[in-house]
């Protein structure tokens, strides 16, 4: 087992251990030890510093691939006292520029590749761009001290609002966030992972990244979910745990349908092997859990968790990791399930929402007093999300908000793709809903009333959503209809869109 910390220390976080010569990531390009990465780290830090003692919490935004440069940027802007803004490199320009000026960024990181049209936002936005490769030779300055309980990161989130919030966690929440899964996992420095996730959100940051780097175990980057690429590692027998959404694993399964069965059998094999097979981000739907456990040997460890909490319920690494269940709270979460009256529920099998209290809950939504205000009743942080508590395990059942779909394990906001879809001009109304789906758990779904005397197909308006909206929030279905469905007060009953789309 790793050593760990018994208390948070207060820089250097995660502790990337200097004298280490193991190797803690690769690229593809290289392969990068603790050592190196460490002074990697230490001379972004020192660039960005740029001759002052402390970044005193400015917004340091990244535009980089899954790359050693990504990590050691991400680390250089904790040292050196910053907020780390990690940004979508398959976001749109609208939605980047949503991003740039809500967390009112000074500095963006990008590579030489660094799109046009981005620099020119930055340009418009007096966002100075950064060239990675001025950052990698600085010579080492000291450091400065930088206290827990400061702000480290910032996350874009989508929610029941039309603009995502920026999600911020301080070192010391995000060190909790660590710790607890560090334990309950059974990390390891003999451990190597892939990662594929992408590097703006908690599951690839935090689950996989820098979970692995505080252990000192090793991770292979890819910059995309690549089937052939990791697969070929894993039928090497090259990784000892795998993390994913429940989509990659449906892939997972649909590629190794597609391959004679020897190589199939290889790669399941592989999996067999791992010590951990981990699901989060979505439902992991009971057949897919059986599917796999059949295929591969490995019952996978479905938890629960999100962008403002880190992770909260995890099934048991040692003990039955029950299909359909995220299991119990992790070390240091407290859990609170509250019924529609207000109270408290004390019952299994009454559904409550889940409320989050613990050192990993998140500070704030960024210069977003009010949405952080709400998002928390008597101290308990209110996660819209609901579950029962079956036998000592918690299931989640849903969640309270119809405006909210998880696809492939993405978090998008109906009311966000509605607010692009009405620039269209064939848009008069339009109203979006998540249709369960096989392989994306939810699919974007949009039910439209068409202007006068226009046309719309799915094909054209895709076409026209490229460059307003990340493919992955762009409608999978298209349905044109007289008019919405409303309920009295005029409001949109989105349930009874659905049966169009079934
Ligand atoms: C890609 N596409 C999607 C999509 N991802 N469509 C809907 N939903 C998605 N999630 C579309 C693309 O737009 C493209 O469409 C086509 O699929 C192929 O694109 P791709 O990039 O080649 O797809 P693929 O690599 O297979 O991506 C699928 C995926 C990816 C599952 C690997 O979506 C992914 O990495 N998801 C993980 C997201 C994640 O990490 N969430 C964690 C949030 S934190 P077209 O039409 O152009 O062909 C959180 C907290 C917690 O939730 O508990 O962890
Ligand atoms: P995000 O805001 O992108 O971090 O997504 C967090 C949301 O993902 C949660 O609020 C849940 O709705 C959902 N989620 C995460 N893990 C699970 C899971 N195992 N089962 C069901 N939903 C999940």
């Amino acid at each position: 087992m790793a050593a760990r910390m018994t208390s948070i220390e207060p820089i250097h976080f995660p502790p990337i251990a200097p004298a280490n010569t193991k190797v803690a990531l690769t690229d593809g390009e290289r392969a990068v030890t603790y050592a190196e990465l460490d002074r990697f780290a230490n001379a972004c830090a020192s660039a960005l510093l740029n001759g002052a003692a402390d970044l005193a919490e400015e917004r340091i935004a990244f535009f980089l691939p899954a790359s050693v440069d990504y990590v050691a940027v991400m680390h250089g802007v904790w040292r050196a006292g910053g907020i780390a803004v990690p940004l979508n490199t398959g976001s749109a320009i609208p939605e980047l520029e949503h991003y740039l000026s809500c967390a009112r960024v000074t500095r963006l990181i990008a590579g030489a590749d660094c799109p046009a049209e981005l620099v020119a936002l930055c340009n418009r936005l007096g966002v100075n761009v950064v060239d990675v490769a001025d950052l990698r030779d600085a010579p080492p300055v000291t450091l400065p001290t930088v206290a827990p309980e400061r702000r480290a990161m910032m996350v874009f989130t989508s929610g029941t609002t039309n603009k995502p919030k920026g999600v911020v966690t301080t070192h010391a929440n995000i060190a909790a966030q660590i710790t607890t899964l560090l334990d309950a996992w059974g990390w390891q420095a003999e451990d190597t992972i892939p990662l594929f996730l992408p590097l703006h959100h908690v599951h690839g940051i935090i689950n996989v990244l820098n979970c692995a780097l505080w252990a000192g175990a090793k991770v292979d980057l890819f910059r995309r979910f690549d089937a052939p690429a990791v697969t070929r590692r894993v039928a090497d027998g090259h990784y000892s745990v795998f993390m994913a959404v429940p989509t990659i694993y449906v892939k997972l399964l649909d590629y190794m349908d597609a391959l004679e069965p020897g190589a199939a059998d290889a790669i399941a094999r592989g999996f067999g092997a791992m010590r951990l097979n981990v699901s989060g981000s979505a439902a992991c739907p009971v057949p897919l859990f059986e599917q796999w456990r059949a295929r591969t040997g490995q019952v996978l460890l479905e938890r629960y968790g999100m962008t403002e909490i880190g992770m909260a319920l995890s099934n048991p690494y040692e003990g039955e990791r029950r299909a359909g269940h995220v299991g119990m709270p992790l070390p240091g979460v407290e859990i609170l399930l509250v019924g529609e009256d207000g109270n408290t529920i004390t019952t299994e099998g009454q559904p409550g929402e889940i409320r989050v209290k613990g050192a990993n809950v998140f500070l704030e939504y960024w210069d977003n007093p009010k949405a952080t205000a709400e998002s928390f009743v008597d101290g308990w942080f209110c996660t819209g999300d609901m579950a029962v508590i079956d036998k000592g395990y918690y299931r989640i059942m849903g969640r309270t908000s119809i405006d909210i779909i998880k696809s492939g394990g993405y978090k998008l906001s109906a009311l966000e793709i509605e607010g692009v879809l009405l620039e269209h001009p064939a848009i008069a109304e339009v109203a979006v809903i998540g249709v369960a789906d096989a392989t994306w758990g939810e699919a974007v779904a949009a039910a439209v009333v068409l202007a006068p005397g226009t046309t719309l197909d799915e094909e054209s308006l895709r076409a026209w959503c490229d460059g307003r909206l990340s493919s992955y929030k762009m409608p999978r279905m298209l349905k044109v209809v007289e008019s919405l469905p409303r309920n009295a007060m005029g409001k949109v009953t989105k349930p009874d869109l659905k049966p169009l789309f079934s």
